[in-house]
């Protein structure tokens, strides 16, 4: 066995926002990746355009700086819950963590969702508290801190770990929060010091496990991962260990080292090193990659299931195949079966129906990021409301829970507290801050938290934030109401206008303003009473001597209310469908003429 003292592999692991992505920047900027009048856009690592959207990191990735004659490997990982799964799939390619808490907010249901993966895998930890710029209770956080790593059952060594306090953005890092630092430099001397140098047998035949696949346009589909064992050349010929058992030969293409936001090409690399390999034109996820002679497959972490599914169809609605590129049932198929190649969280099965695909994701944000992407490249479909994947335990029906933290100004924990209890929220621990602020934590089942969010943030002015993540499962709850508005439905095809739409408005919301195109059974608002209301916006007004149709001026339609694509998800019901295209996003009913819809609904009654 030998250590390789010169790498260091780690991961940046957190809840969302807490600063991961700031932190990569920082060290990428002080180890001279960028040239010196270079303009460098924050968060440089978070690359892909929905990722720069919505400010947020959705994958997994590399990049490396060397420090002091060490090469340290840095993974940054997505915060949101939804994306844990990208965090539980890197975590065999490092041998530490930094786990980044907020100086105010302190550990979050993230937190401790990561923390626990990466202390049950035996991975050595780096506390960071970060945003110490914005003040906050230090001794607190870091009680806090202490907690959660004995809750998690964290050992002795792990127990025994090193805290470093930092401002990502202002670039500093110390060891004490009284001693001014300008840069980064306590922070990189931390990971030298206790993240463990790689160790493994040098000589032995070449095991790499594959643990993120990227594409690149001119070398094609690259593999990425870490030397478990062995050396590996470029050019040289393997043996690919697939995850259904079977073995087959390939030959490497270019071998690459991360270094800064580059792959730079090598012509070698050893154990402990992070590796990019490019020439395996199907390599995936799982696969380790061997010596040609000497096939050994090393075990993958097993992926926590996914707790939500929904249905991906071909689009059938009277607009069908106008606006999409991609729309017929063989490209969803094709398309989904890629996504779930390197979406190791993410499943997709046949149903009885050719046309219709059953998605499972690990949250509503797992799967309309997927949604996005795909009516950006191009696809036309349709999908059904998200649904909680129940098991059953022992013989009992159980559920998805969620722990569920809900940060308000005081004054709004009233409306907060009595809309989670209608919800079958759990009330866990309540704790005021000194800012007028209020944390309070619950356990919820995930299928009441669907469609919340919206509501919250209407019920405190926007003030308040919530974060959640999946706590296992526990028996079922009950029934809840799940919908109290019905929709505003289209009674015949046309297009809107502003007559059709002034009749409709009162007592109810739009979703669309005048001169759209409509058709019979498309939802174009919501009611504001339970059941479905059928509405003619397109009715022309008739048209006499003494009134001419010019006076339509004169009534006031109130603006559309536009929703987000999470919010179409959340708010279509069981007999509903979300029409997706790259130009447009629709709701409409499932049957779409009101007569067989009146005939489904008496059958369904008796
Ligand atoms: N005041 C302050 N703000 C910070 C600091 N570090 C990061 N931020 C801000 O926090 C926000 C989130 O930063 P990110 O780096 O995107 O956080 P992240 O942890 O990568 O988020 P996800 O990848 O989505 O989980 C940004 O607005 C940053 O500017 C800090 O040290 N101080
Ligand atoms: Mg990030």
């Amino acid at each position: 066995m030998a250590v390789i003292e010169n790498v260091r592999n780690v991961a940046i692991i957190a809840h969302v926002d807490h600063g991961k992505t700031t932190l990569v920047d920082a060290l990428l900027k002080q180890n001279g990746i960028f040239r010196s009048n270079e303009v460098v856009q924050d968060r440089v690592m978070d690359s892909n355009d929905l990722e720069r959207e919505r400010g947020i990191t959705i994958l997994a990735k590399n990049t490396a700086v060397n420090y002091k004659g060490v090469k340290i490997n840095i993974i940054d990982t997505p915060g949101h819950a939804d994306f844990g799964g990208e965090v539980e799939r890197i975590l065999s390619m490092v041998d530490g963590v930094i786990l980044l808490v907020d100086a105010v907010e302190g550990c979050m249901p993230q937190t401790r969702y990561v923390l626990k993966k990466a202390l049950s895998l035996g991975k050595k930890p780096v506390v960071v508290i970060n945003k110490i710029d914005k003040g906050g209770d230090l001794n607190k956080t870091m009680d806090g801190v202490i907690d959660l790593f004995i809750e998690l059952g964290a050992n002795d060594d792990q127990l025994d770990f090193k805290t470093v306090y930092a401002s990502a953005r202002a670039g500093f890092a110390t060891n004490d929060p009284s001693v001014h630092a300008t840069d980064m430099s306590a922070l990189l001397d931390v990971i030298v010091s206790e993240v463990p140098a790689p160790e493994g047998d040098v000589e032995g035949g070449l095991q790499t496990i594959i643990c993120n696949v990227d594409y690149d346009e001119y070398v094609g589909r690259i593999g990425v991962g870490r030397i478990v064992r062995g050396s590996v050349k470029d050019a040289e010929a393997v043996t690919v260990c697939h995850t259904d058992g079977t073995n087959s030969y390939a030959k490497i293409g270019k071998l690459y080292q991360f270094e800064g936001l580059k792959r730079a090409e090598v012509e070698r690399a050893s154990v402990g090193d992070i590796i990019a390999i490019s020439g395996i034109a199907d390599i995936n996820i799982g696969e380790t990659i061997c010596s040609l002679n000497q096939p050994d497959p090393l075990p993958f972490v097993a992926i926590d299931e996914p707790t939500i599914s929904m249905m991906f169809m071909v689009n059938n609605s009277p607009f069908a195949g106008k606006e999409g590129k991609f729309v017929t049932s063989r490209h969803l198929r094709a398309r989904l079966f890629r996504e779930v190649q390197t979406n190791v969280s993410m499943r997709v099965e046949e149903t009885d129906n050719t046309d219709t695909f059953k998605v499972f994701g690990r949250g509503e944000l797992h799967l309309s990021i997927l949604i996005e992407e795909m009516r950006r490249e191009g696809y036309e479909f349709q999908v059904s409301r998200p649904k909680v994947i129940n098991k059953t335990i022992d013989g009992v029906l159980c559920e998805p829970m969620e722990d569920l933290v809900v940060d308000v100004p005081t004054e709004y924990v009233g409306a907060v507290m009595s809309k989670l209890g209608e919800r079958r929220g759990e009330l866990v621990s309540m704790d005021a801050d000194d800012r007028g602020g209020t944390k309070l934590t619950f356990k919820i089942p995930s299928r009441c938290l669907i469609g919340y969010r919206n509501e919250m943030l209407t019920d405190t002015k926007g003030f308040g934030t919530m974060a959640s993540t999946f706590a296992g499962y526990e028996p079922h709850k009950g029934d809840i109401k799940e919908r109290t508005r019905g929709s505003l439905v289209c009674f015949e095809s046309g297009v809107t206008t502003q007559y059709g739409l002034f009749n409709a408005q009162e007592r109810t919301t739009l979703f669309v303003g005048a001169g759209l195109k409509v058709y019979e059974g498309m939802i174009v608002g919501v009611n504001s009473r339970e059941d479905d209301l059928v509405v003619n916006v397109c009715k022309l007004k008739h048209l006499t001597n003494s009134r001419a149709s010019g006076s339509d001026d004169a009534l006031k339609l109130i603006p559309p209310t536009q929703m987000s694509l999470e919010q179409c998800m959340e708010f279509i019901a069981d007999d509903e469908l979300l029409e997706v295209t790259p130009q447009s996003i629709r709701l409409r009913k499932k049957i779409l003429s009101h007569d067989l819809r009146m005939k489904e609904w008496a059958k369904n009654r008796k």
